[in-house]
């Protein structure tokens, strides 16, 4: 098959409940666009049908290929189906929806141009977030302060599951990203402004899920142990290493 102008990357770990659903409501949605679309699945390290149920909707939708990959940690999923992806542009898109999968045009031309990488923002002027807990919207911003502040410098939200990549700039930073796990966004925002490609953030419309696979505090903390790596990775110059 040649390039489809769209592939949609969506990480799976233990999503039996939501991602039927929601893949029923992204091939809904993608029926009514005119470009060509290929969906991957990278599901790991479920202990429950998400597979299985995902390969069983693949037999009747050609355009959906799913993957299993040995190796834990959404950050794994997601590099795996980045670089097995054959679209122009490669949109990351979480199994919960969390972002109503209308939003997605937000991400592509021509509502964009000329951009390398565009991400959802929860912060950016226009964004709505719907039903999170207050805890867990003022721990994502306390992080988001260390993130800012170490790495990434005027980007008020790098953690939001959705993000569109053109081919080439994927295939460039996807190659260098050393993290397998949650903060695997926080590398690769990194490596995107360390070879100076352009991040644009879009507002959206965002629906707190209470079925998360987050743990509040392990991975918060995890999470900012990853932030250090990454500042120290940066300061010794292991991204530097390839172009
Ligand atoms: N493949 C894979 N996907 C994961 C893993 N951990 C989380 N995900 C996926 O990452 C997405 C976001 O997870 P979610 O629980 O919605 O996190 P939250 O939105 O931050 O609360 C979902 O599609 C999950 O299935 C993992 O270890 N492997
Ligand atoms: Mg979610």
């Amino acid at each position: 098959m040649s390039s489809p102008f769209l592939s949609i990357v969506v990480p799976a770990h233990n999503e039996e409940l939501r991602l039927p659903r929601s893949l029923k409501r992204i091939f809904a949605f993608l029926e009514k666009q005119p470009y060509s679309v290929e969906v991957i699945v990278i599901e790991n390290g479920s202990s429950d049908r998400t597979l299985e149920l995902a390969r069983n909707f693949a037999q009747n939708q050609p355009n959906l290929l799913v993957l299993h990959e040995e190796r834990a940690g959404k950050g794994n999923a997601v590099r795996r189906g980045m670089l097995e992806a054959r679209g122009e542009y490669r949109f990351i898109c979480d199994a919960d929806l969390s972002m109503p999968i209308e939003e997605l045009e937000k991400f592509l031309p021509p509502a964009v141009s000329n951009f390398d990488v565009a991400i959802a923002s929860r912060e950016a002027p226009g964004a709505v977030r719907y039903n999170e807990p207050s805890y867990r919207h003022w721990g994502g911003r306390a992080i988001n302060l260390i993130i800012r502040l170490l790495i990434l410098p005027g980007l008020n939200d790098t953690q939001c599951g959705f993000k569109c990549f053109r081919a080439e700039a994927a295939e460039k930073i996807f190659r260098q990203q050393t993290l397998g796990g949650w903060s695997f966004d926080i590398e690769i925002l990194y490596l995107a402004r360390r070879k100076r490609m352009s991040i644009t953030e879009i507002p959206i419309h965002w629906y707190f899920d209470a079925d998360s696979k987050v743990s509040a505090v392990r991975d918060a903390l995890r999470m900012i142990g990853d932030i250090f790596r990454i500042h120290r990775n940066a300061l010794r110059g292991r991204y530097d290493l390839k172009p």
